[in-house]
């Protein structure tokens, strides 16, 4: 069902920073239900991939080495509203600029190391998922 379900990467600070638990804790407590999940490291060619319709922007090369330089965690997320009330949960690209309570405000650390991903539109959380999860690895 379309906007039934979304995208999200933790990225590799949340990791480091060992904010798993406290972020997937948000997640629950928003609402959303875990219908798959990887724990990886995504190779420089990978995250090119996955990033590909940024490669026109100036911060391209920086995102795909940031977002292979660490594992990370991939999941797909299921609530109604999926895409919009995650991006609300998440809050801005720019953490100096995301609202007090949301999951970039309280855990990222800059506009390139901000903590999570979610899927920008119902289509693209469509598209995103395919490129790490298998039909069996989906819930
Ligand atoms: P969002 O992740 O909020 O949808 P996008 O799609 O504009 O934001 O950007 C994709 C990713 O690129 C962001 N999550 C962020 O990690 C990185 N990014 C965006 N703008 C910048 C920037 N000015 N400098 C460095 N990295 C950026």
């Amino acid at each position: 069902m379309a906007g039934s379900t979304t995208f999200t990467m933790l990225k590799p600070d949340a990791v480091e920073a060992n904010n798993i638990g406290p972020i997937l804790a948000m997640i629950n407590k928003a609402g959303f239900t875990v219908k798959a999940m990887k724990y990886m490291q995504l190779t420089k060619e990978q995250a090119g991939l996955f990033y590909a319709v940024h490669k026109e922007r100036p911060f391209y090369g920086e995102l795909v080495q940031y977002m292979s330089s660490g594992p990370i965690v991939a999941a797909i997320l299921s609530k109604t509203n999926a895409v919009t009330d995650y991006r609300n949960l998440i809050g801005a690209t720019d953490p100096t600029k995301a609202d007090e309570g949301t999951i970039r405000k309280t855990f990222a650390k800059s506009i390139a190391a901000n903590a999570v991903h979610g899927s920008d539109s119902d289509e693209n959380a469509e598209i995103e998922p395919n490129f790490f999860f298998s039909a069996l690895e989906r819930f």
